[in-house]
């Protein structure tokens, strides 16, 4: 259609991907083949009808099974490499990736050998795509903040290649709070700092992200718009929020995209942007959340190319490189 081909068009930014969200059920079983793992389904179609979820624990439950595929470096690289070529065809120029490094490193699988393959994958997408990427290093806030000290540690040598530290999986029960002094030893390394926070947890989490963790960009943010003084305060902040509109229907943060809030985000000024989160198990990559959330609010062209430069400006680009691809 028309504004399909519009959005294809547009140059954008996606920030919040997590890279074991992208593997597909196909990809899921030809890892499980080459590293002789036995996989709880018998077909890729028993794979897809497991993907009903009803919350975000329902989606992580599956997920971390999912992950137990991924043992080797070249499935690293190999699954950042597949991820990149589609968001590529959706025309994607820049991306900044999260990934869950605890998920591997509690299963034996070394921090060098997910750092090392993802990044392989980044470099092979820049040479052979043109897409540009950033890697965050995001927290399991079901676990403790001394693991996630343990996990600060583990990437020491991979600081110049990491951009930031995110704070993601079971939100309801793990406040930002927990987090606090994790998130200042990695500001003072120099990491840009992110964190998920309303998506299901209340506004106070999200006043604990700015206040406490003092976060460069929000994750999600949907249940900011409960508080007006929080709305007022993002606005006025200029603060970035990653938007998942085909994450927020499969996970039933929102019952039906027409009520999506990313409408209202605009109207009252945040700085909001469309992102895709866990392709593979929510429905679309980047493309697809951008024209499901345009059809579904009737986004104005001013309203995509909006969207599309807050993609840039809210990234971790330097303001020269970012003034370079608007
Ligand atoms: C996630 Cl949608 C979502 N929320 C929180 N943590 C996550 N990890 C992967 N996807
Ligand atoms: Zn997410």
């Amino acid at each position: 259609t028309d504004m399909s081909d519009f959005i294809r068009g547009l140059p954008k930014a996606e920030l919040h991907l997590h890279i074991e969200g992208s593997l597909e059920p196909e990809q899921m079983f030809e890892f499980a083949r080459r590293n002789r793992v036995a996989l709880p389904f018998d077909s890729v179609e028993a794979v897809r009808a497991a993907y009903a979820f009803s919350n975000l624990q329902d989606f992580l439950d599956i997920y971390y099974q999912g992950a137990n595929v991924l043992l080797t470096e070249e499935d690293f690289r190999d699954l950042a490499l597949a991820y990149f070529r589609r968001v590529a065809a959706d025309g994607a120029r820049h991306v900044e990736l999260f990934f869950d490094p605890q998920t591997h490193t509690d299963r034996g699988v070394p921090f060098a050998v997910v750092a090392d393959g993802l990044l392989a994958g980044m470099a092979q997408a820049k040479r052979e795509l043109g897409v540009t990427s950033k890697l965050i290093l995001c927290f399991l806030r079901h676990l403790d903040e001394g693991a996630a000290f343990a996990t600060l540690k583990d990437a020491e040598p991979y600081l110049d290649r990491i951009a930031g530290v995110g704070l993601d999986s079971s939100e309801v029960g793990h406040p930002p709070r927990k987090f606090e002094r994790v998130f200042a030893a990695a500001r003072e390394r120099g990491l840009k700092l992110v964190a998920h926070a309303g998506e299901e947890g209340p506004p106070e989490y999200v006043w604990e992200a700015l206040d406490l963790l003092q976060v460069d960009r929000l994750d999600h943010g949907n249940r900011s718009l409960e508080d007006e003084a929080l709305s007022r305060r993002l606005a006025e902040e200029g603060m970035t929020l990653t938007v998942c509109p085909l994450s927020n229907l499969k996970l039933c943060v929102v019952d039906d995209l027409k009520t999506h809030p990313l409408k209202r985000m605009l109207q009252l000024g945040l700085k909001a942007t469309v992102n895709s989160d866990d392709p593979a198990y929510f429905g679309g990559y980047l493309g697809q959340n951008w024209t499901a959330i345009a059809e579904a609010v009737d986004l104005s062209r001013d309203e995509l190319v909006t969207l599309a430069k807050n993609s840039f400006t809210g990234s971790f680009l330097s303001p020269a490189e970012v003034q370079q691809r608007l």
